[in-house]
Parts: structure tokens; C-alpha cells; sequence
């Protein structure tokens, strides 16, 4: 507890555009939760570092995702947005609860397994013990939620099983967080291939809607996205394109599936497509806008990330402080 509120803690990496599925499944939930915890929202750059980059472009994409999250809503007064990289404390628990984690365990994450079948040439550790950073990252702060996609709850489960081992041999250390998945827009799929996730990293740019996409482009690749045989609206397992759509639909209004399929009961796909994109329009353009206002105050967002950067660290630091002195490192004289 921080100041009597629960504590959330979530994090994006700084790769790529930011898609529908990162908006829909992670950011939209965020800002609705933003009032009721004492939340931490980390530009999660030491993650991005497992697949190589263009060390200009990284800060470049991590600045955008900082600016990003005000643009979205969440202020960063009421909540801490840093860059994990300027909090050290990070890098130095992950290593501590590297030695709390099995290799069968982090043998098992399928993102490790999707990761390391797309970058062949380059499957180095770090990609393999993300998820321990991930850990360190949310028992950090002692955080009680964790609101994620649905792609990321076996890491969430792995950081469970992890502050329990913990705490187990050295007393209660580690709060052990709850997952928080969203009702609608936990999982939202490519609008190409319907059986995989929306991604940032996907080839083809029609796969998914990128939050910088302009009105027409957005609509484009809604009017286009892979829809199944049959003519009806309906949110079955045996139509997953158009479970998407009715999936990101929801997302966008709030509606539920079964008001979508009788507003658009007997009405085309066509029409459906139209409706959804016009549903995405109307979220992203208010984004887009405040985005461009936020990234322009080149002074205003430095000073946001330093006296965040500060803050995370002192809350990051009382915690790494207790796990070294339980350890049985030397106490600082
Ligand atoms: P990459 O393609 O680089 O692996 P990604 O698009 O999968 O990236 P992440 O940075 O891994 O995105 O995820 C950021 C947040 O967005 C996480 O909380 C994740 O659960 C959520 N998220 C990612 N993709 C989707 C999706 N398709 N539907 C819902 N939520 C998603
Ligand atoms: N692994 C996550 C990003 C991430 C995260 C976190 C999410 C890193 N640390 C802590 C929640 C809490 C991803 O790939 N989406």
C-alpha cells in the first residue's frame, strides 16, 4: 500500500509502433485503473534490448511511448511514468531472482519459444530470462495488480510462483500480484490471420492497425481484414474474424458482443467493417492529437521524467534494500 491505495504496476516495451491489441488489451485498461491504485507505468527499455536495435531509434521510440501514455490519459502526477532504465534497482533484483528460477520454468514461456523461432541468429540469454526481469519489475513495488493482456498472464503466473518461493524461504517479502485482465480487448487478433495476435512486430502492416494510422488507412484495413464464409454478424469460435471485429468493436464503445450482433442483426459485413472503423477513428484522432501537443513540450516531459525516475527509484530501492539485507548481503555502513 502506498499512501492507502493499492499498488499497480504494468510496462511496454519501446519496439515498434504501438498496435489496437497493445491499446486495446494494456493502455485503455490503464488509464481506467489509474484512479483507484497508486500505479507505475514503466517505458520498459532494458526488455527491448533482447532482439538488437538502433540505439537513436530506441530513444527515440521510448520517448514516443512515454509521451504516449499522457497522451492517453494517465497524468503524470497522480502516476509514476518512467524509463526502467533509469531505475538500476531493476537489473539488480532480476539477477537475484535469476537464482530463485528454474531453467525448466523459462524453458516452458511461449513467448521465449515464439521469440526465439523468429530471431534465430540471435537467441541470447537475455531473451531467455526476460521473464525474471518482468518479475523483478513488478515485485519492485509491491504490486498488488498487474493489468496485462492475456499473452502475458504465464509470465504473470511465473512472477507468482516466484515472490511465493521467495517468501517461503525468507518470510513475506514480496506482495504476490493478481493479474488484471480486461473484459473486452484482452485479445485481440491480426486482421489478417485471425488465429494469431495483433503484434507490433508483424510483417505485413495490414495485419495491424497502428495507433499512428491515419482515418483512412484505419478504415482501409478494417474494410479489408480476412472475415469468414457466411453473411451474419456473430460472435461464434467458428468465425474468428468476425469475432475480432465484434472484439474490437467492444473495445472501442464499450458495448458487449451480444448488443453488437443485434445492433447489426441482419445487416452485411460490409456495413459491420464501416461501423468498426469508425468506432477505431473516433478513439485514436483525440490521441493522436494530444500526442503531438505532449511530444512538442520537449521541457515539460523532461521534467516528468526526471522527477518520476526519482520517484520509482526511492519506492525500487526500499525493496531491493530488504531483499539484500534478507539474503545476508553486507548492510551498507
Ligand atoms: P511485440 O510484437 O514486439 O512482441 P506486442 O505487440 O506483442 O509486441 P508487447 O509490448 O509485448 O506488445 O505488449 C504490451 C502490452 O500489450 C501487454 O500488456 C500485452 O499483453 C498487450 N498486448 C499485446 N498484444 C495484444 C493483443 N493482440 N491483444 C491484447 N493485448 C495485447
Ligand atoms: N513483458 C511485457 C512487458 C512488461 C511488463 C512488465 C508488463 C515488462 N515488464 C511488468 C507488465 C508488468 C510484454 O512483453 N508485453
Amino acid at each position: 500500500m502506498i499512501n492507502d491505495k493499492k499498488v499497480l504496476f504494468s510496462g511496454m516495451q519501446a519496439t515498434g509502433t504501438l498496435t489496437l491489441g497493445n491499446y486495446a488489451g494494456a493502455l485503455k485498461n490503464w488509464v481506467q485503473l489509474s484512479d483507484q491504485y497508486q500505479c507505475f507505468y514503466s517505458v520498459v527499455d532494458l526488455h527491448s534490448i533482447t532482439i538488437r536495435r538502433d540505439p537513436a531509434d530506441l530513444r527515440k521510440r521510448a520517448r514516443d511511448l512515454l509521451a504516449l501514455y499522457i497522451a492517453a490519459g494517465l497524468d503524470p502526477k497522480k502516476n509514476c511514468i518512467y524509463y526502467q532504465s533509469h531505475v538500476s534497482a531493476h537489473a539488480e533484483l532480476a539477477w537475484i531472482l535469476n537464482c530463485f528460477t528454474y531453467m525448466g520454468e523459462l524453458n516452458r514461456m511461449t513467448q521465449f519459444k515464439d521469440k526465439s523461432r523468429k530471431h534465430q541468429d540471435n537467441i541470447n540469454a537475455g531473451l531467455f530470462t526476460y521473464p525474471v526481469l518482468m518479475a523483478a519489475d513488478i515485485l519492485l513495488y509491491q504490486a498488488d495488480v498487474v493489468p496485462v493482456g492475456l499473452d502475458q498472464m504465464q509470465h504473470l503466473e511465473l512472477t507468482r510462483d516466484i515472490a511465493q518461493r521467495f517468501n517461503k524461504i525468507y518470510g513475506d517479502v514480496f506482495t504476490v500480484p493478481e493479474p488484471y485482465v480486461g473484459k473486452a480487448g484482452a485479445n485481440i487478433k491480426s486482421l489478417q490471420e485471425p488465429d494469431k495476435k495483433m503484434s507490433k512486430s508483424d510483417e505485413n502492416p495490414n495485419a495491424s492497425i497502428y495507433l499512428t494510422d491515419d482515418p483512412d488507412t484505419v478504415m482501409r484495413k478494417c474494410k479489408r481484414a480476412v472475415t469468414d464464409s457466411g453473411s451474419e454478424i456473430l460472435y461464434r469460435d467458428d468465425k474468428p474474424g468476425i469475432r475480432n471485429l465484434i472484439d474490437i468493436y467492444c473495445a472501442m464503445t464499450g458495448k458487449t458482443p451480444g448488443e453488437t450482433e443485434k445492433e447489426f442483426e441482419g445487416k452485411g459485413y460490409g456495413q459491420f467493417k464501416e461501423a468498426v472503423g469508425e468506432s477505431v477513428v473516433a478513439q485514436l484522432r483525440p490521441l493522436q492529437e494530444r500526442f503531438a501537443q505532449v511530444s512538442a513540450d520537449k521541457a515539460y516531459l523532461s521534467g516528468i521524467i526526471k522527477e518520476n525516475g526519482e520517484k520509482a527509484s526511492y519506492f525500487a530501492t526500499k525493496t531491493l534494500r530488504k531483499v539484500q539485507q534478507k539474503i545476508g548481503f553486507p548492510a551498507r555502513p
